[in-house]
């Protein structure tokens, strides 16, 4: 090989720009080796891929750092409003790809690896995927972060750094089991600790109340059990890496360690009880998503996070401008759901016990500085904890909250609303055990309330908030969710990503709007042929990693139907595989018609105590047995369910996509995210008039969306009229067939009445109204089906679902809250 002196390296290096510099395969790979041995600790000659990996990840690390203290560096400088996202829960997934990709270093890290003999997409695949959330929140709440570092948002993502993540799902004889996920088992490359943020978060005891010279009162909280909370900052790199944010996660730590007393008397469990108990707030995330946990534990993480944020906050603040003053100019607090609702009242206390405002004053300031985003309608999502155990855990919060509510209800009053409107903005629930309303907490405590997209906007201001909303008319305000183009586009689906590069050039990278320039092309034979290529590679891809995790060979060049998401009633995977059923009948019936091959996927978790859930995942993965294995069928149709859905699975799945179900119960999803996911990587959308399908109907068009089913305003006619489930199902003889297919056993032969209670509660409840809109998705499915046929329309309309679904950029979504409710600026 040759040998470069030492004096040409450097003179080759210099003549570099700063941006090649940093990309210059020759240099990164110097500092992987440096990293491997200095930071790893290993020779090249011993190394393993995860060595390999955690080096790398270094190497990239570093190239953040210098760029985050400057960002940090220069908000501090120019005194910036910072931004702070409170969500219990930041579902990140993997950050190797999105770090590299985002600096732009990419090229020159592969290249430097392949001269190391380092293969980067094995060693990808080692990183393990932080799953701290559960669904659709808590990615939102990550694809914000890697929003506001793009468009020049100061922020601080503040969250829980859980010891477990989500649980990691197994199909055991095609029934879900649950494993704990130990993302943290070889330590996480990305985080800092720091050791020096630590803060101590108080839970029970008492509120002491004091006598000022002048008469006015202090009070001040004397718990009787302390945690200490500590800080984990991980970097959040923007596009093209211009600004990096933080995600600070705490963790919690008992206050002494050890009772040595006790050690020494002899009660070895006593002396670390106390010590377990701290430690639990940070041991695991809570696996169900809507649906209320209702347990002690939950609120204690609830108010350990909301606590430690707010005291970093006010400490950050009052250390750069030593005054309150001007809080509200340069603090915004957003609330992710309810779940750091506690924020009202843990500021207040703070505010007027520890900072000694005035409570109007302190109230001013609270409304101006927080405000809160609703997910859900749900009542059953509805966060309300029992007045007892909050008096118990955080005596003085309940006081504040008394008072709060004691004001709300004068003015509400004085303002002439009528007794039926009082108690239901009340912050107390009155029915059935006092309970105190995390909903209205919230609203009540924000400038601003946001929906995640219009139609779930509209439907907060006539369900949940309807009365809040008649006193607060200018408060709820609507903000449509988006993704980030970055992991959903560039980095999930390269080879799109390419193409597009070479056709409309480098602009749709830095402004998603500019897809549009595609539209044109979606007319063009020659293109379409590469789109579909694209598309087919994609999809060869997700095949494989279906055989690989469930056994099953599907063919590539059938159509991908595909649902992943949790799995929920409200979003009717069962409606899906009843279809499923009817059109494996159909086939059997007449097998030789010209159907349309289909490959129908799902993949989503099941909180582990939602049995009807867990009795959908089963009954997909039943009937998939009988279908695959079903030669009468051939390969018209395969059914598969693929395990352990998570951020990276959904990297694979997305951009492999033909068809997306989208399909819930009108008025019932707020937005979707996963249904913007797949539109920009151009699979075509079945789906009701939900949540964001309802925008993506404006945008895409409504030649180039498949919108079927009953709509909100119809949901609620049915209701108030009253539905009869049996009614509708006797008159649908083919689902009726399923439903008795089914409850004859004829997909669980050794346990036939493994689905009564599925099938029961079909016939006699129906809530979901499954059956309601069962004829119009086949009809709706046959469609698809003709269209299938015709593979340059549906191309055609592909394309078209990629060039318009720009608007989706959660770049869009921060800009709108930067601008409407946090009030700072955007680049
Ligand atoms: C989702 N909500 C909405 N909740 O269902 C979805 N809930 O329509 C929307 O697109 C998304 O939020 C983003 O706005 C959730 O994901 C939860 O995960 C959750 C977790 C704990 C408690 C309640």
């Amino acid at each position: 090989s040759g040998v470069t002196s030492a004096m040409d390296l450097n003179q080759a290096w210099a003549d570099l720009k700063p941006a090649e510099r940093e990309n210059d395969p020759a240099h990164l790979k110097t500092e992987i080796l440096a990293k491997l041995a200095y930071a790893v600790g290993k020779d090249p000659v011993v190394a393993n891929s995860s060595d390999w990996l955690t080096a790398t990840i270094l190497v990239v690390r570093d190239h953040i750092v210098d760029r985050w203290m400057a960002s940090t560096r220069e908000n501090y400088r120019a005194e910036k409003k910072r931004v702070y996202y409170l969500s219990l829960e930041f579902l990140i997934g993997r950050l190797f790809r999105d770090a590299m990709n985002n600096l732009e270093l990419t090229s020159g890290i592969t290249q430097a690896l392949s001269e190391l003999d380092v293969d980067i997409d094995f060693i990808r695949e080692l990183e393990p995927d932080a799953a701290l959330g559960n669904g659709g929140l808590g990615r939102l709440a990550a694809c914000f972060m890697e929003s506001m570092a793009t468009v020049g948002v100061p922020a601080y993502g503040y969250g829980i750094r859980y010891d477990n993540g989500l649980f990691r799902q197994a199909i055991e004889d095609g029934a879900q089991v649950e494993y704990p996920e130990n993302w943290l088992a070889f330590g996480d490359p990305w985080e800092f600790p720091r050791r020096e943020a630590a803060y101590t978060i108080g839970f029970g005891g008492s509120v002491e109340v004091t006598k000022d010279w002048d008469g006015a009162t202090t009070s001040s909280w004397k718990p009787q059990e302390t945690v200490m909370a500590t800080a984990y900052d991980t970097p959040v790199v923007g596009w093209r890496g211009e600004k990096v944010n933080t995600l600070r996660l705490w963790r919690a730590r008992p206050t002494s360690p050890i009772k040595l007393d006790l050690f020494n008397s002899g009660d070895h469990m006593g002396a670390l009880s106390e010590s377990n108990r701290a430690k639990s707030i940070s041991r695991v995330l809570y696996p169900a998503d809507s649906s209320e946990a209702g347990q002690e534990l939950r609120l204690r993480q609830e108010f350990f996070f909301t606590s430690a944020s707010l005291q970093d906050i006010l400490r950050r603040h009052l250390q750069q401008y030593d005054t309150l003053d001007n809080l509200a100019d340069k603090v915004a607090v957003q609330m992710n759901d309810t779940h750091p609702a506690l924020a009202v009242a843990e500021l207040m206390r703070l505010l007027v016990d520890q900072h000694n405002l005035k409570w109007d004053e302190a109230w001013t300031k609270t409304q101006a500085v927080l405000s809160y985003t609703n997910h859900t309608l749900l009542p059953e999502a509805l966060e309300t904890w029992p007045v007892n155990l909050v008096e118990r855990m955080l005596p003085r919060h309940m006081q504040i909250i008394y008072t709060i509510n004691a004001r709300l209800l004068t003015d509400v009053k004085t303002a002439g609303h009528s007794e039926e409107i009082l108690e239901k903005v009340s912050l107390i629930d009155e029915h059935g055990g006092r309970r105190v309303r995390m909903g209205n907490l919230s609203f009540v405590g924000a400038h601003k309330v946001n929906g995640v997209a219009g139609l779930h906007s509209d439907l907060m201001k006539v369900t949940v908030f309807k009365e809040l909303h008649q006193v607060f008319p200018d408060r709820i305000t609507n903000k449509t969710n988006g993704v980030t183009p970055r992991r959903w586009l560039m980095q999930a689906n390269p080879g799109l990503t390419q193409l597009l590069r070479d056709t409309i050039g480098d602009g749709f990278m830095d402004n998603t709007e500019k897809l549009r320039d595609l539209e044109p092309f979606a007319q063009n034979p020659a293109f379409r042929a590469k789109f579909a290529a694209v598309k087919l590679e994609n999809k060869t891809r997700l095949a494989h990693l279906i055989h690989e995790r469930t056994g099953v060979k599907v063919d590539p060049t059938a159509m991908f139907d595909i649902q992943v998401k949790r799995m929920h009633e409200y979003k009717r995977q069962h409606l899906n595989i009843l279809e499923t059923i009817a059109l494996y009948n159909a086939i059997r019936a007449n097998p030789h018609k010209n159907w349309a091959p289909r490959v129908k996927v799902f993949a989503g978790k099941a909180a582990a105590s939602y049995w009807q859930a867990k009795s959908i995942i089963r009954l997909i993965n039943d009937v998939g047995n009988v279908v695959n294995n079903d030669s009468a069928v051939r390969d018209l149709l395969k059914v598969v369910f693929i395990p352990n859905y998570n951020v990276s699975a959904a990297e694979v799945i997305m951009p492999a996509a033909d068809l997306s179900e989208q399909i819930s119960t009108a008025g019932l999803e707020a937005s979707g995210t996963g249904n913007m996911k797949f539109g920009l990587s151009g699979a075509l959308t079945i789906g009701t008039l939900d949540g964001a399908n309802v925008e993506m109907l404006e945008h895409v068009g409504a030649d180039n969306i498949k919108i079927f089913g009953m709509t909100a305003q119809e949901v609620e006619a049915l209701r108030i009229k009253g539905y009869n489930p049996r009614a509708t199902i006797e008159g649908i003889p083919a689902l009726k067939e399923v439903l008795d297919g089914i409850a004859s056993g004829i997909f669980s032969p050794s346990d036939k009445n493994r689905y009564a209670g599925l099938v029961d509660s079909l016939w006699n409840s129906d809530h979901f109204l499954v059956a309601a809109d069962f004829e119009a998705y086949t009809a709706a499915q046959r469609e698809m089906d003709a269209l299938w046929h015709d593979q340059d329309a549906w191309m055609t309309k592909a394309v078209l679902n990629t060039a318009r679904m720009g608007w989706f950029s959660s770049d869009r979504t921060i800009r709108e809250y930067a601008q409407e409710i946090w009030n700072v600026p955007t680049v």
